[in-house]
């Protein structure tokens, strides 16, 4: 089974990303009931492993605190991936990220080492962007480097998992974990 672990976006902040996404002019948008923060992508894993998985998780104990997605960028230099909102220094995100991993690692699934750059993906490009295209990414990108939202509680995380379809993904939650 794919499975993730992610931060749900609010309707608020949905509202919000779904609005940025609406002047965007060009890539596939993800759709409104997909944006999601993403934690911990676990990849394709055997049920079992995901249940030990999901027991160390509700040993989860760590504050909500606030979250302020802040800023747009993209992933891939100069042939975009990715199209992203990100978030503002936020300690309290990091420890989450951070204990999350160390959970589990200890319930014997390996991760890969990657540094966390916390966002929203809002869109994805296919591997050819033309050159228009381009500049009026690049244009929308100066336009919206300023943006950032309304911070929000984050008072739990949640385990999906994720079909991917010729429609694109699907995400079923699985398990939500309270940060009290
Ligand atoms: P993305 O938002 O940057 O695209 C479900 O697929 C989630 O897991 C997505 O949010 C996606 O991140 C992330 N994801 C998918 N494949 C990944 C990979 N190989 N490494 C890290 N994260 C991945």
């Amino acid at each position: 089974m794919r499975a993730f672990i992610a931060i749900d976006m609010p309707d608020l902040a949905c509202d919000v990303l779904s609005k940025l996404q609406s002047d965007l002019p060009t890539g596939r948008l993800a759709p409104p009931d997909n944006l999601h923060l993403t934690l911990a992508f676990l990849g394709e894993q055997p049920v079992e492993l995901l249940e030990d998985a999901h027991a160390a998780l509700t040993t989860l104990d760590l504050p909500a605190f606030d979250l302020q997605l802040a800023g747009t960028d993209t992933f891939g230099g100069n042939a975009p991936k990715v199209l992203f909102v990100g978030a503002g220094p936020n300690p309290a995100l990091d420890r989450l990220h951070a204990k999350i991993r160390s959970l589990l690692h200890g319930s014997g699934l390996m991760l890969d080492r990657q540094r966390f750059r916390p966002h929203v993906t809002l869109a994805r490009f296919p591997a050819r962007v033309t050159a228009p295209e381009m500049e009026r990414l690049r244009r929308w990108l100066l336009a919206n480097a300023d943006f950032v939202a309304e911070p929000f509680r984050v008072d739990h995380v949640t385990l999906y998992r994720s079909e991917v379809g010729r429609g694109g993904a699907v995400h079923d939650p699985l398990a939500r974990y309270m940060l009290t």
